[in-house]
């Protein structure tokens, strides 16, 4: 809805409630000039239609391929990147994730349940063996050098079995192969913005889509095609398959939290602060996250999907946001002008300043924030 307003779609006297809640992402629509941005926001402005029939904004900012084709993004998997009511982990599909999932299931679970046995079994044995019934005559034994060796020992080569594996784990999640693409995740009470440096400088706004009849008037409600309820959203972070993906978080208001679970990635984004993760994800396919850092009234409600694309079709998806593909410089949009262009925009976009004190009257904005529910 606050990208409809801000796209001119809504009429502005009926924006008037949810004034306090549009004011952070208006001024951010509003800050950036009127070509990429604008257009960015337009296929998600367009209700379903946009899939078939490219509106003029998307085509007038394709200089790169002339006619831009509209996007079609894929629809999600079930039981892959959703949670599907399984007690384990997530199907991994990024090489950090595989790798600490084989280390849980195969290692730590296994480790688990031997000990667990183990301990149970000696329990048992010590129970009836030792009972009173059978021993009227208790043992004084006090000492015995091999168990209490063997005691000694267990533990430590247990805990040395489990650091190893445990600390080259850590050592691949915190040393990145060199990025092939860097995105800019922000944090945003209450929904998230990405932004393509390498491809221009756009930027796009993630909002959760609502159910139908639930949307605030004329935004597009949430169908299966875009994804689960309250995981699903109007725009996604669109990566390449099989490229090394750096994700730069921050936030601009509090603490949120870059979570997606078929990826293990978990992130803090802390305004001020910027955390550095990163992926390498070979299947395309739609993946879900959510915030996961308590972070107000609407925490549950600022959800991330990412879609993993074709490099091949990542290529077409930032013509449609009017980006630019590093390498491959339109004779109409010369890189360095563009670059230049785009980037104080992006930096002035950021509505840091100006965004904290509109967000900071929640009594203002959380019962307007209720009633666009
Ligand atoms: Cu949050």
């Amino acid at each position: 809805m606050i990208a409809l307003a801000a796209a001119g779609m809504v009429p502005a006297a009926a924006q008037g409630q949810t004034a306090t809640t549009a004011a952070p992402q208006e001024q951010q629509q509003a800050a950036t000039p009127a070509g990429p941005s604008a257009a960015a926001a337009n296929p998600a402005a367009t209700p379903a239609a946009t899939a078939t029939d490219p509106t003029p904004g998307a085509s007038a900012v394709a200089p790169a391929t002339g006619a831009a084709p509209a996007f079609q993004h894929a629809a999600p998997t079930p039981g892959i990147g959703v949670p599907d009511g399984r007690a384990g982990l997530q199907d991994q599909f990024s090489p950090v994730g595989k790798e600490a999932a084989a280390f849980h299931n195969n290692w730590l679970l296994v480790l688990c349940a031997i000990i667990s046995a183990v301990v149970l079994i000696l329990l048992i044995y010590v129970i009836l063996k030792f009972r009173r019934g059978a021993n009227p005559v208790p043992s004084r034994t006090s000492h015995n050098t091999v168990v209490e060796v063997i005691w000694t020992l267990a533990p430590v080569l247990i805990l040395v079995a489990i650091a190893v594996p445990s600390i080259r784990l850590i050592r691949h999640q915190y040393s990145p192969p060199p990025a092939d693409l860097t995105v800019k995740v922000v944090g945003n009470q209450w929904y998230w913005t990405y932004q393509y440096p390498d491809n221009g400088g756009f930027e796009i706004v993630s909002n959760m889509l609502h159910e139908k009849g639930e949307q605030p008037a004329g935004a597009k409600f949430r169908t299966d095609a875009d994804g689960p309820k309250l995981l699903a959203v109007d725009e996604r972070l669109v990566i390449p398959a099989g490229k090394v993906v750096k994700f730069i978080v921050t936030s601009n208001d509090v603490i949120h939290s870059f979570a997606m679970p078929a990826f293990w990635i978990k992130t803090d984004a802390n305004p001020g602060i910027l955390n550095e993760t990163w992926v390498k994800v070979d299947r395309p396919g739609v993946y879900f996250g959510q915030c996961s850092e308590l972070c107000g009234a609407r925490h549950g409600f600022m959800p991330i999907a990412i879609e993993v694309v074709t490099p091949e079709r990542y290529a077409q998806w930032v013509a449609t946001k009017g980006g630019t593909m590093p390498g491959a410089t339109p004779a109409a949009a010369p890189d360095s002008t563009g670059s230049t262009t785009v980037s104080p925009a992006a930096v002035t976009a950021a509505p840091t300043p100006a965004a904290a004190p509109a967000n900071s009257s929640a009594p203002a904005a959380t019962p307007a924030a209720g009633a666009a529910n």
